[in-house]
Parts: structure tokens; sequence; C-alpha cells
């Protein structure tokens, strides 16, 4: 799938990027620092949802040297790590579905468990 380790490093840090861009509007909207528009809101969470799907992959064997900040826990612990990945991918599909209900407040209530997941994945597997 990847000619090179760096090939798969630089493949899952666009994925983030993408993801987070994504969800960085939904929390705008969330918090209202940008004014609330469902549509808007539905068509970025469809976004974020499918971009959280993409970053794992890149995670081969020998990546873990590079431009990385990925520990090596992410494979030396890998069942957590993928635990960790699902977790995220779950809530994020439910933010998907809140952002579908055209409610600010169900935006809302389900932004901050999907930022609990990112985080939760930071502390463990990604350095400073
Ligand atoms: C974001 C983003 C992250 C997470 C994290 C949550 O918007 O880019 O990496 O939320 O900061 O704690």
């Amino acid at each position: 799938q990847f000619q090179k380790p760096e090939d798969a490093i630089k493949y899952r840090k666009a994925a983030f990027t993408v993801m987070a861009t994504h969800f960085g509007r939904l929390g705008a909207m969330a918090n209202g620092r940008i004014p609330f528009d469902a549509k808007l809101a539905a068509e970025n969470a469809d976004i974020a949802a499918m971009a959280s799907k993409l970053p794992f992959a890149g995670f081969v064997e020998g990546s873990d040297k590079g431009d990385t900040k990925a520990k090596p826990e992410v494979w030396s612990d890998s069942e957590k790590f993928k635990a960790a990945a699902a977790k995220m991918q779950e809530e994020m599909a439910k933010l998907n579905a809140a952002a579908k209900t055209g409610s600010q407040d169900a935006l809302k209530a389900a932004f901050g468990p999907v930022g609990q997941a990112c985080k939760g994945c930071h502390d463990n597997f990604r350095k400073e």
C-alpha cells in the first residue's frame, strides 16, 4: 500500500489534518464561534467521520522512525491503540448522527466525547 515508511507517515498526517479541519468547524459551530448552520454541520460531520477511518492504515510496521510524533507504544501496545482508534471512530459516528438531526444542542452534546477520545489517544500514543 505504501512504497516507503515516509509515505505512510505522510498519509496518516494528511488524514489527521483533514479530520481535524472538519472536526474543528463542528467545534466552532458547537460553541458558537461561528454561526450554527445545520447543512454545513452535516457536511463537515460526514467528512470528519469518513476521515476518521483513514489514518490508522498509515501506522504500518517500520513507520515509527522519521517525521512522526507516534510513540513506540503504537506498535508495542497495538491492541490498546486499536481500541482507542475504534473508540474515536465510534464517537465520531455518533457526532455525525447528531449533526444530521439539525440540532445545535445535539451537536454540542456529541462533540465533547470525540474530543476526549482524541485527547486520550494523544496522551498515550503521541509525543509532545
Ligand atoms: C481538535 C484537534 C485535536 C483534538 C484535541 C482534543 O480539534 O485538532 O487534536 O480536538 O485537541 O483534545
